[in-house]
């Protein structure tokens, strides 16, 4: 059972997954997957062209007494924040990424996760999902604010501005986190933590206000997933929709099933289809729903203005969608766009669920590959319109070109997108894209983890990846 497999993923152990039959390949035993279990982190800056890992122009190697990269986020910018849970850290780089040195860390504590998440857009926020609270509950999970002040960096957790930590045993709160501007209000910048492992793998999202003194998940508001699997919050953005002036939650739950009936039966709901929710301050402003079984709508998010009109739009991975073979289990993925003008609209027409419209579609072309179980925005040629970037980890177009390979890819197309030509549907193929990263070696899982910052000021932002490699 696909869906069954997937959906213990992020919670659980990622490496149970993908012990693939693609690492027969390379290596045997049970040690298999732990020997991709490093990564590397490269940066590709910014010309139109294809490349490979080792045109990176920006390298650090992963450590083998430190586990894999797994976070990135930039940092103001010109840095770009690293989290290596496996070891308990958060590490800055700015330009002297090209010359393999950091600028600062932040420790947390041995085996707490710390590091596991990390967002920077209005503060530091970083999770840490397997602090434990005592021996009889293991992995509550903790968010830190820390006050962005690049500085400090290389202080410990103990100087972290807000606290909180989870209640509930395996709930692994701080598993994905988003530091937001002004949800509730109150004129202070708030956060939005998740942890997917709450309900049974429901998922629950939090809000933690600015200048609360809360330091329990349990006494904040937040969202729950619909049943047990749905893994709310496996991806998080924020932004305002509804054009209040205050940050939405857009809260991604890629295993939901939609909620209302799908196609000519009605009654029976699309298993998987994947849902994003937009939550305002004042109750749900919108949910869009998958509208094909295993479609995993939500598995990515990100926003930003990518048609130029001023309102901030939505860009939703869809990494399970079946876009290749007619297969239930082909998992090629797309991505869909939708502007925020045209989510008004909608909205004002009482339109949810999957009679929502996308404004462009970006769509996959390899078997499995999981086009869009990530999504970034940035303006990669630095003509100064936001680009779309997508990875696909499950990709096999390296050198191998076996299914299951997961070599990796990621793509990076050319904006502004949909809405400026007369509101034509904007679609897109993977021929489409100016930039284009592929791994050269199986489970090299290019486009796993990306980021966009400017690290060299060139203007244009450079992809930043993390690659696994063998140790
Ligand atoms: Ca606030
Ligand atoms: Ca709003
Ligand atoms: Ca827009
Ligand atoms: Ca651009």
């Amino acid at each position: 059972m696909k869906v069954a497999v997937w959906k213990i993923l992020p919670v659980a152990s990622i490496l149970t997954a993908i012990a693939s039959p693609a690492c027969t390949q390379t290596c045997t035993g049970a040690t298999c997957a732990d020997r991709y279990s490093l990564a590397d982190l490269r940066a590709v800056t910014g010309g139109p062209g294809s490349y490979v890992p080792a045109d990176a122009t920006g390298h650090i190697a992963g450590q083998s007494d430190q586990g894999r990269l797994r976070a990135l986020a930039p940092a103001g910018t010109d840095g770009l924040l690293v989290g290596i849970p496996d070891a308990s850290k958060l590490i800055l780089y700015g330009a002297a990424l090209y010359l393999g040195t950091s600028d600062g860390e932040i420790d947390g504590e041995p085996g707490d996760g710390f590091g596991a998440a990390v967002s920077s857009q209005t503060q530091l926020v970083v999770g840490a999902p397997t602090v434990g609270n005592g021996p009889t509950l293991p992995s509550v999970g903790r968010v830190y604010v820390f006050p962005y002040d690049r500085p400090t960096l290389g202080s410990g957790t103990g100087d972290a501005a807000q606290t909180v930590t989870g209640t509930v045993a395996a709930d692994a709160l701080g598993e994905t986190v988003a530091a937001c501007g002004d949800v509730d209000g109150d004129g202070l910048p708030d956060v939005l933590a998740a942890a997917p492992g709450a309900g049974s793998l429901a998922g629950r999202v939090v809000l933690l206000p600015g200048g609360s003194t809360a330091t329990s998940a349990a006494d904040l508001r937040g969202w729950d997933g619909d049943v047990a699997g749905d893994l709310l919050g496996h991806a998080l953005a924020c932004a305002d929709f509804d054009g209040d002036g205050l940050d939405d939650a857009v809260i991604g739950a890629p295993y939901a099933d939609s909620r209302s009936g799908v196609g000519t039966g009605a009654a029976r709901k699309a298993a998987g289809a994947g849902s994003v929710r937009i939550e305002g301050k004042d109750g749900e402003i919108l949910r869009i729903d998958g509208s094909q079984d295993d479609a995993y709508l939500g598995a990515g998010v990100a926003v930003g203005d990518l048609d130029g009109d001023g309102l901030p739009d939505l860009l939703v991975g869809a990494s399970g969608r079946v876009t290749v073979n007619a297969a239930s289990d082909d998992l090629t993925g797309s991505v869909h766009l939708f502007s925020g003008a045209s989510l008004r609209d909608q909205r004002a027409t009482g339109l949810t669920g999957d009679r929502i419209k996308d404004t462009a579609t970006f769509t996959g072309d390899n078997t499995r590959g999981r086009f869009g179980d990530t999504v970034a925005v940035g303006d990669v040629d630095g003509d100064g319109i936001l680009d779309v970037i997508i990875g696909a980890p499950g990709s096999n177009t390296g050198s191998t070109g076996n299914v299951g390979a997961q070599t990796g890819a990621i793509y990076v197309y050319k904006g502004p997108f949909g809405g400026l030509q007369g509101g034509l549907h904007d679609d897109r193929v993977v021929g489409d894209a100016i930039l284009t990263i592929e791994g050269a070696r199986v489970y090299q899982r290019v486009g796993e983890s990306l980021a966009l910052a400017d690290l060299d000021g060139s203007g244009a932002s450079e992809v930043l990846f993390t690659t696994r490699e063998q140790p």
